[in-house]
């Protein structure tokens, strides 16, 4: 009986010592004591029996007993180290408690966890740089692609790339004129296999020299200084050569003619030794021809008048010129010269300068003008031609009165009526009518016949 009593005192004891052994140090658990708590919150001492933490872990820590530390670039989620989702600011390590990036994300990221890619990249490292989409529409954020498609002249469907036949910074410009029907590069827009027949290299964009058109197959006409034409229009930049004319400089002036306001015009003038004028600027290059002046040689010289410049001006009052197109005198003829040309002398007067008075022509014809002469015979008692003096035996203002007997038969003076030579025999007097010695009857007579022999002499002068 005592032995059992004393028996259990022992387990008893037994018992006390076990339960004196749970109280352990602080921060420590377990038989005998003999480990230490993990990382608790703020602190606090773990279970004594299990080491369980009881508010959980200090930061960074996890694990029941919180003796569990994440490695740099994982992070704490459902107890767990899982890797960080994204990339933080320069590569950093992601907030082992939160998983998220304490400095923000790097470039290209973004995202609360940093996981994502910013706006315009693309690919597993957000790397990836999103091509020209549509509408400035951000590409696909894992395979680049743009949803509704590309920019003009983009390839598809990542949009970075030209679209066959186009090239440059923007695939805005179109593959010259490669040789075969080749597509260029779309990057530097050059022909893989040289250009077509016309077009020059590297991007068969541009006309040969002197060519133009949209093939290239039209040549440059004849520009000034040999410049090269406009390739879309085929215009000259400074005009056209010295005597060609036209939209393209590719028509020719023939001889005679000369450019004015882009077409051949005739000459003006008349240039020396009728060359043809300056086909570029219609001048005469030596000088004017006879009897033309100005500065297309274009006008008749002082002087001269029609349209040849042939005539000749008349004696125009003080010298004056006549008029260079139809020669007349504006102000009027030299004295004696007929209106308007002052070429002829007036009617009635003749002579070099028509200084002379015609004579006693018949009718009062008009004289010849140069010679004087009357076209038709005189008035009466006139001796023609020139019906300026009277016919022999005649004298007296109008000739009228006829001589008396002078000596030897001769005429008398024909102002006057004497006979400067005195008179035949049996007559006297200044004009020897008187008669001295024969019959009245006789001298009747011979007066008669005289007067019927002169007048017949007279009929036969005038025809
Ligand atoms: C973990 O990251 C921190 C902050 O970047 C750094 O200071 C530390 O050295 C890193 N530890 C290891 C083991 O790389
Ligand atoms: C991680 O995030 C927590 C909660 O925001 C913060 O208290 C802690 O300071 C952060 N750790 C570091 C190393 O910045
Ligand atoms: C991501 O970056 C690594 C290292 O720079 C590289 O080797 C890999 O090809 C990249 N992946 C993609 C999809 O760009
Ligand atoms: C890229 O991803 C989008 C969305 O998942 C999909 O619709 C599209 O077909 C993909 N494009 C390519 C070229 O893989
Ligand atoms: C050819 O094309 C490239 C790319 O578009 C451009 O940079 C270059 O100026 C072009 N060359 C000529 C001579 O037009
Ligand atoms: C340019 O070439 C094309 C194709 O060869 C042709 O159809 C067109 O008529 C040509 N144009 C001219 C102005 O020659
Ligand atoms: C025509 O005139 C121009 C300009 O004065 C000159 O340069 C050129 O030599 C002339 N032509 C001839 C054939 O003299
Ligand atoms: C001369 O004739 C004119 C005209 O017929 C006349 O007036 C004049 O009297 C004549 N003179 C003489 C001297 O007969
Ligand atoms: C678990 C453990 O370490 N138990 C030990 C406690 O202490 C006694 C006496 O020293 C040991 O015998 C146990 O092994």
């Amino acid at each position: 009986m005592l032995f059992d009593y004393v028996a259990s005192f022992i387990v008893l004891l037994m018992l006390v010592n076990k339960t004196l052994s749970v109280d352990c140090e602080s921060h420590r658990y377990g038989l005998n004591c003999s480990f230490d708590c993990g990382h608790c919150k703020d602190g606090k001492p773990c279970s004594t029996e299990t080491g369980n933490c009881f508010d959980g872990c200090e930061d960074e820590w996890t694990g029941k007993l919180c003796d569990i530390e994440c490695k740099n670039g994982t992070y704490i989620s459902n107890g767990k180290c899982v890797k960080c989702q994204g990339l933080c600011k320069d590569r950093a390590p992601c907030n082992k408690s939160t998983g998220t990036c304490d400095n923000g994300c790097d470039d290209h990221w973004t995202g609360k966890f940093c996981e994502e890619c910013a706006d315009r990249f693309y690919n597993s490292n957000c790397s990836g740089i999103c091509g020209f989409c549509i509408n400035d529409e951000i590409c696909d954020k894992y395979n680049g692609s743009c949803p509704n498609g590309c920019l003009e002249h983009y390839k598809e469907p990542f949009c970075q790339d030209c679209e066959q036949g186009f090239h440059g910074e923007y695939c805005d410009k179109e593959c010259g004129k490669c040789r075969d029907g080749a597509v260029c590069n779309s990057f530097n827009g050059v022909c893989p296999n040289g250009c077509e027949d016309n077009w020059i290299l590297p991007n068969c964009t541009v006309c040969e020299p002197y060519r133009y058109g949209p093939n290239c197959t039209l040549d440059c006409g004849h520009c000034k200084h040999g410049k090269v034409c406009s390739v879309e229009t085929g215009t000259c930049p400074n005009g056209c050569e010295e005597g060609w004319t036209g939209e393209h400089c590719d028509t020719l002036c023939s001889d005679g003619t000369y450019v004015s306001e882009g077409n051949c015009v005739k000459c003006q003038g008349v240039c020396k030794d009728h060359a043809p004028c300056n086909k570029s600027t219609g001048t005469c290059d030596n000088g004017c021809s006879d009897h033309w002046t100005g500065k297309f040689c274009e006008e008749c010289l002082d002087g001269f008048y029609n349209k040849q410049c042939s005539g000749v001006c008349g004696s125009c009052l003080l010298g004056n010129i006549c008029d260079k197109i139809d020669g007349h005198c504006a102000n009027g003829c030299s004295t004696n010269y007929l209106e308007p040309l002052c070429q002829d002398c007036d009617p009635g007067f003749y002579g070099e300068q028509c200084e002379k008075k015609c004579g006693k022509c018949k009718s009062d014809a008009a004289c010849n003008t140069l010679s004087g002469r009357c076209p038709d015979g005189c008035v009466d008692h006139w001796a023609f031609p020139y019906c300026t003096e009277c016919e022999p035996y005649k004298y007296g203002d109008n000739c009228t009165l006829d001589c008396g007997h002078c000596k030897q038969g001769l005429p008398c003076s024909v102002d006057t009526g004497n006979c400067n030579t005195g008179c035949k025999k049996g007559w006297a007097g200044t004009h020897c009518t008187v008669s001295t010695n024969a019959e009245k009857e006789l001298t009747t007579m011979a007066l008669v016949i005289i007067s019927i022999l002169s007048s017949l002499l007279g009929q036969t002068r005038t025809e």
